[in-house]
């Protein structure tokens, strides 16, 4: 039986979460994966803009794992039921936190990013050039060479929420059906 993609792009988030692979989530993985965008984009850990990412962060994994979250690990199927169960919340906190994302990458803060940019940024979430590209062409709507605070945040929405086995956007983060997990690649 297929598995509904709903499911599978829910497993492509864990995956994304869970930084070092060990099969849960816990909030240092998010501290590991916002270490990656600061460095590759050469932010400052102590900056408005990482500090910012990181407390948009924090509150995801406090409404995933509660107020203990620091102390906590999250299974798959825990986080499953949270996804499900939280479409609203979790709309709004995606938002800010992809929004907060983009503005690490968004070093001269004109409001776009250019696929190199974009690049960058698939490479320090450890996804492939395929699947940068893929988000490249699906965020750049107008096709200028350039996408917006507005692409990035709405993409990752339709990511998460659209249910359109059809929609180009199951190609950005991890090719479904593609080898491994989006850690790990070289
Ligand atoms: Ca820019
Ligand atoms: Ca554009």
């Amino acid at each position: 039986m297929k598995t509904p993609l709903r499911h599978t792009r829910y497993d492509r988030v864990f995956q994304l979460l869970d930084g070092d692979g060990d099969g849960v989530v816990r909030a240092v993985d998010g501290d590991v994966s916002v270490d990656k965008l600061l460095t590759e984009f050469g932010v400052p850990g102590d900056s408005p803009k990482a500090v910012r990412l990181r407390d948009h962060l924090a509150a995801m994994f406090e409404d995933f794992l509660g107020p203990d979250f620091r102390d906590r690990a999250g299974t798959r199927e825990e986080f499953h039921a949270y996804m499900r169960g939280h479409p609203d919340r979790l709309e709004r906190m995606v938002e800010v936190t992809t929004g907060a994302e983009f503005d690490v990458a968004d070093h001269d803060d004109d409001g776009v990013l250019d696929r190199p940019g974009v690049h960058r940024m698939w490479r320090a979430f450890e996804l492939t050039p395929q699947d940068a590209e893929a988000a490249f062409e699906y965020m750049d709507t107008d096709r200028d060479g350039r996408v917006t605070r507005a692409d990035y945040v709405g993409m990752w929405l339709d990511f998460l929420l659209v249910d359109d086995e059809d929609s180009p956007v199951a190609k950005v983060a991890g090719q479904e059906g593609g080898a491994g997990g989006g850690h790990g690649r070289p």
